[in-house]
């Protein structure tokens, strides 16, 4: 009896392990083959808020649209929140007659990605932008000034250093081209109705060649994805106003996971941080920096720590269309001011690839 219970038992173990044996054997084939391609898989890019996250097949070339919005709104010095009332008080710290209140910085970029092989993606991208600066006077005058146009189109490239089969190590590298203005001009309370030159945060290029040199690295796990980029921008010389926007510096990194069919979700963390400029717009009056804290080429710089959440879709019945959104939200800012601080950023955006 003792026997036959021992037998029935150690029969029933047998049969589940078996069972379980083949559900892993079944559940192995199907996540090599997810391994393989997992180009139907949302996070098989990055963030859209990621530029340059991932190389091409040879032969294959992408067309991308990104809508970016970013608002800032109020007025930091160090890490120090400043009031408007502050910064224009004829008796205070700062004294200046005009402060910026409010900016929204958009942008319509169309990008491009062709792979001549599977180790080299060229790409280039051209940004449209349009921004809007609210300001207000000491004697409590508001006023906006705007500007739009087309900014600094990149040229550049991916090269694909090392990959496995769940890893890409890429060197990134592009060239931003002075192709957006820095003759941006407007009417402000201070011009008399006169369109007079815009300073630095309202122009559209920087004037100069830049170069961006970048390393990405990822990883793409069964159940999720991960990465991380690192990249600068070089300014290589002095515009033609005489000045030099500060370089910049960013360290980002992502986690990705898909969680229905076609779609992904991703959390990032970046830091940026970037220089004062070097140099004063020789188009800029001489004054406008003791009026407005905007002009004074030493309180540009700063750094900024933030978080972003975002999504990523593969349109059903088709692998090559991806519709993605991030939103960012700044954690921490440090910056030169009083300087405009940022509120909040999204990226919108539409990837077709072929
Ligand atoms: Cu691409």
């Amino acid at each position: 009896m003792f026997v036959k219970s021992m037998f029935v038992k150690s029969m029933s173990i047998n049969m589940l392990s078996k069972k379980s044996a083949m559900l892993l054997v079944t559940s192995c084939i199907f996540s090599a083959v997810a391994m393989a391609d997992t180009s139907h898989r949302g996070d098989s890019h990055g963030p859209i808020g990621v530029m340059g996250d991932h190389t091409h097949k040879a032969g294959e070339w992408m067309l991308s649209y990104r809508y970016m919005n970013m608002d800032m709104d109020g007025n930091l010095d160090g890490t120090d929140d400043v009031s408007s009332a502050e910064i224009v008080d004829a008796s205070g710290e700062y004294g200046y007659m005009i402060a910026a209140e409010q900016m929204t910085m958009s942008m319509h970029m169309l990008g491009g990605m062709y792979a001549p092989n599977d180790d080299l993606t060229l790409m280039l991208m051209v940004p449209f932008i349009d921004t809007e600066m609210d300001h207000v006077t000491r004697m409590g005058a508001e006023f906006t000034t705007a500007s739009d146009g087309i900014g600094d189109v990149k040229a550049g490239f991916l090269y694909r250093l090392d990959h496995t089969e769940k890893s890409n190590l890429i060197a990134n590298f592009s060239m931003s081209f002075p192709t957006g203005s820095i003759d941006e001009e407007d009417v402000t309370a201070m011009s008399s109705g006169e369109d007079v030159q815009l300073p630095s945060p309202m122009q559209l290029g920087s004037g100069t060649y830049d170069i961006i040199p970048g390393i990405t690295y990822t990883v793409t796990e069964a159940s999720y994805s991960w990465g991380a980029q690192a990249k600068a921008t070089i300014r290589l010389d002095e515009n033609d106003h005489d000045y030099t926007l500060g370089n910049r510096g960013m360290v980002t990194a992502w986690y990705a996971r898909p969680f229905a069919n076609h779609l992904s979700w991703s959390l990032r963390g970046a830091f940026e941080k970037w220089g004062n400029i070097d140099g004063y717009d020789s188009e800029l009056g001489a004054m406008m920096a003791t009026m407005i804290a905007t002009a004074d080429s030493d309180l540009r710089a700063g750094e900024r720590f933030d978080v972003a959440v975002g999504v990523n879709y593969i349109i059903p019945g088709s692998k090559t269309n991806r519709l993605a959104f991030e939103i960012v939200k700044p954690v921490y800012q440090n910056l030169d001011g009083p300087q405009l601080q940022t509120d909040l950023a999204f990226t919108l955006g539409w990837q077709m690839s072929q």
